[in-house]
Protein backbone atom coordinates (compact mmCIF):
# COMPACT_ATOMS: atom_id res chain seq x y z
CA UNK A 1 0.00 0.00 0.00
CA UNK A 2 2.91 2.36 1.14
CA UNK A 3 4.72 2.05 -1.62
CA UNK A 4 1.78 2.00 -4.44
CA UNK A 5 1.04 5.85 -2.84
CA UNK A 6 5.19 6.15 -3.11
CA UNK A 7 4.58 5.59 -7.05
CA UNK A 8 2.01 7.47 -7.31
CA UNK A 9 2.87 10.39 -5.24
CA UNK A 10 6.04 10.20 -7.65
CA UNK A 11 3.66 9.88 -10.80
CA UNK A 12 2.14 13.33 -9.76
CA UNK A 13 5.65 15.03 -9.06
CA UNK A 14 6.92 13.79 -12.41
CA UNK A 15 3.67 14.93 -14.21
CA UNK A 16 3.66 18.65 -12.39
CA UNK A 17 6.89 18.83 -13.70
CA UNK A 18 6.95 17.58 -17.44
CA UNK A 19 10.50 18.55 -18.38
CA UNK A 20 11.59 16.33 -16.28
CA UNK A 21 11.94 13.60 -18.46
CA UNK A 22 14.75 11.86 -17.31
CA UNK A 23 15.25 13.22 -13.86
CA UNK A 24 19.04 12.25 -13.22
CA UNK A 25 19.98 14.26 -16.86
CA UNK A 26 17.50 17.42 -16.37
CA UNK A 27 19.30 20.37 -16.90
CA UNK A 28 18.04 24.22 -16.47
CA UNK A 29 20.38 26.67 -17.61
CA UNK A 30 20.71 30.66 -17.22
CA UNK A 31 21.05 33.00 -20.45
CA UNK A 32 21.74 36.19 -21.17
CA UNK A 33 19.92 38.89 -22.83
CA UNK A 34 20.30 42.77 -22.73
CA UNK A 35 17.82 43.42 -24.97
CA UNK A 36 13.59 43.80 -24.06
CA UNK A 37 11.32 41.10 -25.12
CA UNK A 38 9.95 42.04 -28.39
CA UNK A 39 13.80 43.00 -29.86
CA UNK A 40 14.72 41.01 -32.76
CA UNK A 41 17.67 39.40 -30.67
CA UNK A 42 15.00 38.15 -27.90
CA UNK A 43 12.35 36.31 -29.87
CA UNK A 44 15.74 34.41 -31.84
CA UNK A 45 16.87 33.55 -28.93
CA UNK A 46 13.46 32.51 -27.55
CA UNK A 47 12.49 30.57 -30.92
CA UNK A 48 16.21 28.98 -30.10
CA UNK A 49 15.22 27.96 -26.39
CA UNK A 50 11.74 26.22 -27.60
CA UNK A 51 13.11 24.31 -29.71
CA UNK A 52 16.44 23.18 -27.50
CA UNK A 53 13.30 21.89 -25.21
CA UNK A 54 11.33 20.31 -28.24
CA UNK A 55 13.49 18.42 -29.33
CA UNK A 56 14.94 17.05 -26.18
CA UNK A 57 11.46 16.17 -24.72
CA UNK A 58 12.43 19.71 -22.07
CA UNK A 59 15.58 17.60 -21.00
CA UNK A 60 17.40 20.91 -21.54
CA UNK A 61 15.33 23.77 -20.66
CA UNK A 62 16.75 26.72 -20.78
CA UNK A 63 15.34 30.25 -19.91
CA UNK A 64 16.31 33.53 -21.17
CA UNK A 65 16.73 36.84 -18.52
CA UNK A 66 15.90 39.15 -20.77
CA UNK A 67 16.36 43.22 -20.73
CA UNK A 68 19.77 43.21 -18.78
CA UNK A 69 17.79 41.28 -16.11
CA UNK A 70 21.48 39.21 -15.17
CA UNK A 71 23.59 42.58 -15.69
CA UNK A 72 25.05 44.61 -18.17
CA UNK A 73 27.36 43.12 -21.00
CA UNK A 74 30.64 43.41 -19.33
CA UNK A 75 29.32 41.38 -16.27
CA UNK A 76 27.63 39.25 -18.29
CA UNK A 77 30.71 38.26 -20.32
CA UNK A 78 32.98 37.66 -16.99
CA UNK A 79 29.76 35.17 -16.11
CA UNK A 80 30.24 33.37 -19.03
CA UNK A 81 33.66 33.04 -18.50
CA UNK A 82 33.06 31.56 -15.51
CA UNK A 83 29.80 29.75 -15.96
CA UNK A 84 27.31 31.16 -13.98
CA UNK A 85 25.40 32.32 -17.47
CA UNK A 86 24.88 29.36 -19.29
CA UNK A 87 24.12 30.77 -22.83
CA UNK A 88 24.01 34.67 -24.15
CA UNK A 89 23.66 36.77 -27.10
CA UNK A 90 26.88 39.23 -27.63
CA UNK A 91 27.93 42.04 -29.96
CA UNK A 92 31.38 41.42 -30.83
CA UNK A 93 32.57 45.15 -29.60
CA UNK A 94 32.28 43.92 -25.63
CA UNK A 95 34.65 40.90 -26.51
CA UNK A 96 37.13 42.78 -28.87
CA UNK A 97 39.38 43.88 -25.80
CA UNK A 98 39.07 39.57 -24.68
CA UNK A 99 39.50 38.52 -28.00
CA UNK A 100 41.58 40.47 -30.26
CA UNK A 101 40.59 38.83 -33.75
CA UNK A 102 37.06 40.06 -33.19
CA UNK A 103 38.36 43.89 -33.64
CA UNK A 104 37.86 42.60 -37.54
CA UNK A 105 34.23 42.22 -37.36
CA UNK A 106 34.16 45.97 -35.47
CA UNK A 107 36.08 47.74 -38.13
CA UNK A 108 34.72 50.32 -40.24
CA UNK A 109 33.89 50.01 -43.13
CA UNK A 110 34.71 45.73 -43.21
CA UNK A 111 31.60 44.55 -44.81
CA UNK A 112 30.20 45.83 -48.24
CA UNK A 113 26.74 44.69 -47.71
CA UNK A 114 24.56 42.53 -45.46
CA UNK A 115 25.20 39.46 -47.74
CA UNK A 116 28.83 40.00 -47.74
CA UNK A 117 28.88 40.31 -43.87
CA UNK A 118 26.32 36.89 -43.69
CA UNK A 119 28.95 35.31 -46.25
CA UNK A 120 32.12 35.81 -43.81
CA UNK A 121 30.34 34.87 -40.96
CA UNK A 122 28.53 31.88 -41.34
CA UNK A 123 31.76 30.49 -43.21
CA UNK A 124 35.53 29.76 -42.51
CA UNK A 125 36.34 33.22 -41.41
CA UNK A 126 33.62 33.47 -38.54
CA UNK A 127 34.44 29.82 -37.84
CA UNK A 128 38.25 31.03 -37.27
CA UNK A 129 36.85 33.80 -35.14
CA UNK A 130 34.70 31.46 -33.29
CA UNK A 131 37.47 28.99 -32.54
CA UNK A 132 39.25 32.10 -30.94
CA UNK A 133 36.21 32.82 -28.55
CA UNK A 134 35.65 29.21 -27.77
CA UNK A 135 39.33 29.62 -26.13
CA UNK A 136 38.05 32.25 -24.39
CA UNK A 137 34.49 30.61 -23.05
CA UNK A 138 32.35 31.49 -25.46
CA UNK A 139 31.31 28.65 -27.78
CA UNK A 140 29.43 30.30 -31.30
CA UNK A 141 26.53 28.98 -32.18
CA UNK A 142 25.27 30.80 -34.77
CA UNK A 143 25.47 34.80 -35.69
CA UNK A 144 22.83 37.19 -35.65
CA UNK A 145 22.26 40.67 -37.43
CA UNK A 146 22.86 44.02 -35.53
CA UNK A 147 23.21 46.23 -38.68
CA UNK A 148 24.89 49.30 -39.57
CA UNK A 149 26.00 51.74 -36.71
CA UNK A 150 25.57 55.43 -36.90
CA UNK A 151 25.71 58.53 -34.74
CA UNK A 152 23.22 60.29 -32.69
CA UNK A 153 23.74 63.49 -30.80
CA UNK A 154 22.20 66.26 -28.76
CA UNK A 155 22.77 68.32 -32.18
CA UNK A 156 23.13 67.67 -35.75
CA UNK A 157 26.65 66.23 -37.20
CA UNK A 158 26.50 66.82 -40.59
CA UNK A 159 30.54 66.55 -41.46
CA UNK A 160 33.43 64.36 -39.61
CA UNK A 161 34.45 67.94 -38.18
CA UNK A 162 31.24 68.39 -36.33
CA UNK A 163 32.61 65.53 -34.31
CA UNK A 164 35.16 67.37 -32.97
CA UNK A 165 35.45 67.42 -28.93
CA UNK A 166 32.16 65.50 -28.67
CA UNK A 167 31.66 62.84 -25.72
CA UNK A 168 30.65 59.90 -27.51
CA UNK A 169 29.50 56.83 -25.55
CA UNK A 170 31.11 53.69 -26.63
CA UNK A 171 31.23 50.17 -25.80
CA UNK A 172 33.78 48.46 -23.56
CA UNK A 173 36.79 48.25 -26.68
CA UNK A 174 39.83 49.90 -27.34
CA UNK A 175 39.18 50.07 -30.68
CA UNK A 176 35.81 51.98 -30.26
CA UNK A 177 37.98 54.50 -28.46
CA UNK A 178 40.90 55.13 -30.95
CA UNK A 179 37.18 55.17 -33.79
CA UNK A 180 36.57 58.32 -31.75
CA UNK A 181 40.09 59.66 -31.55
CA UNK A 182 40.39 59.26 -35.16
CA UNK A 183 37.49 61.55 -35.88
CA UNK A 184 38.65 64.01 -33.36
CA UNK A 185 36.15 63.11 -30.46
CA UNK A 186 36.38 61.90 -26.79
CA UNK A 187 35.52 58.12 -26.11
CA UNK A 188 33.47 57.66 -23.14
CA UNK A 189 33.11 53.77 -22.32
CA UNK A 190 29.87 53.79 -20.66
CA UNK A 191 27.02 50.21 -19.76
CA UNK A 192 24.31 50.35 -22.71
CA UNK A 193 21.81 51.05 -19.94
CA UNK A 194 23.16 54.66 -18.57
CA UNK A 195 23.45 56.08 -22.22
CA UNK A 196 19.51 57.83 -22.02
CA UNK A 197 20.60 59.35 -18.40
CA UNK A 198 24.18 60.07 -19.59
CA UNK A 199 22.98 62.14 -22.66
CA UNK A 200 20.11 63.26 -20.75
CA UNK A 201 22.10 65.10 -18.29
CA UNK A 202 24.53 65.94 -20.94
CA UNK A 203 27.19 63.97 -19.23
CA UNK A 204 28.10 62.41 -23.45
CA UNK A 205 26.73 64.20 -26.53
CA UNK A 206 26.47 61.50 -28.80
CA UNK A 207 26.44 57.81 -28.91
CA UNK A 208 25.86 55.58 -31.99
CA UNK A 209 23.91 52.07 -32.99
CA UNK A 210 21.65 51.22 -35.23
CA UNK A 211 18.20 51.45 -35.87
CA UNK A 212 16.46 49.35 -33.90
CA UNK A 213 18.61 49.83 -30.31
CA UNK A 214 18.11 53.84 -31.39
CA UNK A 215 14.04 53.00 -30.79
CA UNK A 216 14.22 50.11 -28.40
CA UNK A 217 16.22 52.43 -25.58
CA UNK A 218 14.25 55.70 -26.59
CA UNK A 219 17.92 57.45 -26.96
CA UNK A 220 15.78 59.44 -29.46
CA UNK A 221 14.18 61.04 -26.73
CA UNK A 222 17.73 63.02 -26.02
CA UNK A 223 19.64 62.78 -28.84
CA UNK A 224 17.59 63.93 -31.52
CA UNK A 225 19.98 63.98 -34.54
CA UNK A 226 20.81 61.11 -35.93
CA UNK A 227 23.51 60.85 -39.21
CA UNK A 228 23.39 57.91 -41.40
CA UNK A 229 27.08 57.19 -41.38
CA UNK A 230 26.54 53.27 -40.75
CA UNK A 231 30.43 53.18 -39.95
CA UNK A 232 30.44 49.89 -38.60
CA UNK A 233 28.67 46.50 -38.94
CA UNK A 234 29.02 44.47 -35.85
CA UNK A 235 27.17 41.25 -35.79
CA UNK A 236 26.62 39.35 -32.67
CA UNK A 237 26.92 35.72 -31.83
CA UNK A 238 24.57 33.17 -29.60
CA UNK A 239 26.78 31.00 -27.26
CA UNK A 240 27.36 28.70 -24.68
CA UNK A 241 29.78 28.97 -22.39
CA UNK A 242 32.69 25.98 -22.42
CA UNK A 243 31.65 24.98 -19.43
CA UNK A 244 28.04 23.86 -20.39
CA UNK A 245 29.54 23.05 -23.52
CA UNK A 246 31.97 20.35 -22.56
CA UNK A 247 29.47 18.06 -20.75
CA UNK A 248 27.79 18.32 -23.20
CA UNK A 249 27.74 14.92 -25.81
CA UNK A 250 27.87 15.06 -29.47
CA UNK A 251 24.43 14.49 -30.30
CA UNK A 252 23.45 17.38 -28.15
CA UNK A 253 26.27 19.71 -29.51
CA UNK A 254 24.51 19.02 -32.67
CA UNK A 255 21.01 19.32 -31.87
CA UNK A 256 22.10 22.95 -30.39
CA UNK A 257 23.88 24.30 -33.32
CA UNK A 258 21.04 23.27 -35.65
CA UNK A 259 18.39 25.43 -33.45
CA UNK A 260 20.35 28.03 -33.25
CA UNK A 261 21.11 28.42 -36.67
CA UNK A 262 17.18 27.97 -37.42
CA UNK A 263 16.94 30.67 -34.41
CA UNK A 264 19.77 32.79 -36.98
CA UNK A 265 17.53 32.35 -40.15
CA UNK A 266 14.68 33.93 -38.28
CA UNK A 267 16.03 36.52 -36.25
CA UNK A 268 17.73 37.62 -39.45
CA UNK A 269 14.36 37.92 -41.26
CA UNK A 270 12.95 40.16 -37.96
CA UNK A 271 16.15 42.38 -38.03
CA UNK A 272 15.41 43.72 -41.49
CA UNK A 273 12.33 44.74 -40.83
CA UNK A 274 12.77 45.76 -37.43
CA UNK A 275 15.42 48.23 -39.23
CA UNK A 276 12.44 49.43 -41.14
CA UNK A 277 9.97 49.74 -38.65
CA UNK A 278 12.21 51.37 -35.62
CA UNK A 279 13.42 54.03 -38.49
CA UNK A 280 9.50 54.95 -38.88
CA UNK A 281 8.87 55.16 -35.30
CA UNK A 282 11.26 57.43 -34.38
CA UNK A 283 11.50 59.53 -36.87
CA UNK A 284 7.22 60.00 -35.92
CA UNK A 285 8.79 60.22 -32.42
CA UNK A 286 10.57 63.41 -33.44
CA UNK A 287 14.03 62.48 -34.91
CA UNK A 288 15.81 64.77 -36.94
CA UNK A 289 17.41 61.80 -39.89
CA UNK A 290 20.54 63.80 -41.68
CA UNK A 291 21.63 61.20 -44.56
CA UNK A 292 24.97 60.68 -45.59
CA UNK A 293 25.66 59.97 -48.84
CA UNK A 294 29.35 60.24 -49.49
CA UNK A 295 30.92 58.48 -46.76
CA UNK A 296 34.29 58.44 -48.15
CA UNK A 297 35.33 61.56 -45.74
CA UNK A 298 34.91 59.11 -43.04
CA UNK A 299 36.10 56.26 -44.52
CA UNK A 300 39.05 57.90 -45.13
CA UNK A 301 39.47 59.30 -41.07
CA UNK A 302 39.62 55.54 -39.92
CA UNK A 303 41.72 54.27 -42.58
CA UNK A 304 44.58 54.60 -39.95
CA UNK A 305 42.81 51.82 -37.68
CA UNK A 306 43.39 48.99 -39.78
CA UNK A 307 47.25 50.19 -39.84
CA UNK A 308 46.86 49.85 -36.11
CA UNK A 309 44.64 46.76 -35.40
CA UNK A 310 45.00 45.01 -38.92
CA UNK A 311 48.82 44.98 -39.57
CA UNK A 312 50.25 42.10 -37.23
CA UNK A 313 49.98 38.60 -39.85
CA UNK A 314 46.89 37.01 -38.44
CA UNK A 315 45.04 40.34 -38.36
CA UNK A 316 45.98 41.21 -41.91
CA UNK A 317 45.29 37.81 -43.17
CA UNK A 318 41.70 38.06 -41.67
CA UNK A 319 40.93 41.22 -43.23
CA UNK A 320 42.76 40.26 -46.60
CA UNK A 321 40.03 37.07 -46.42
CA UNK A 322 36.92 38.91 -45.63
CA UNK A 323 37.62 41.71 -48.44
CA UNK A 324 37.82 38.88 -50.90
CA UNK A 325 34.89 37.17 -49.62
CA UNK A 326 32.16 36.84 -51.70
C1 LIG B 1 23.24 46.99 -29.44
C2 LIG B 1 23.68 45.56 -29.31
C3 LIG B 1 23.94 45.23 -27.87
C4 LIG B 1 24.92 46.20 -27.28
C5 LIG B 1 24.48 47.62 -27.53
C6 LIG B 1 25.48 48.64 -27.02
O1 LIG B 1 23.06 47.30 -30.79
O2 LIG B 1 22.70 44.69 -29.83
O3 LIG B 1 24.42 43.91 -27.75
O4 LIG B 1 26.17 45.97 -27.87
O5 LIG B 1 24.24 47.84 -28.90
O6 LIG B 1 25.79 49.57 -27.74
O7 LIG B 1 25.94 48.50 -25.88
Amino acid sequence: MFRRIARIATAAVLAALPWVSTPSQAQEWRGWNIHPPDYPVSRGMDRFTELVAQRTNNRIRMRTFHSAQLGQQDEAIQQMRIGSIDFAEFNMSGLNNIVPSTQVFTLPFIFRDVAHQHAVVDGPIGDAVGEDLAKAGFVVLAWYDAGARSMYARRPIRTPEDMRGLKVRVQTSDLWIDIMRALGANATPLPFGEVYTSLQSGVIDAAENNWPSYESTRHFEVARYFTTTEHSNVPEILAVSRQRWQRLNAADRELLRTAARESATYQRELWAERERTSRDKVVAGGAQVIEITDRAPWSRLMEPLYTKYASEPRMAELVRRIREAR
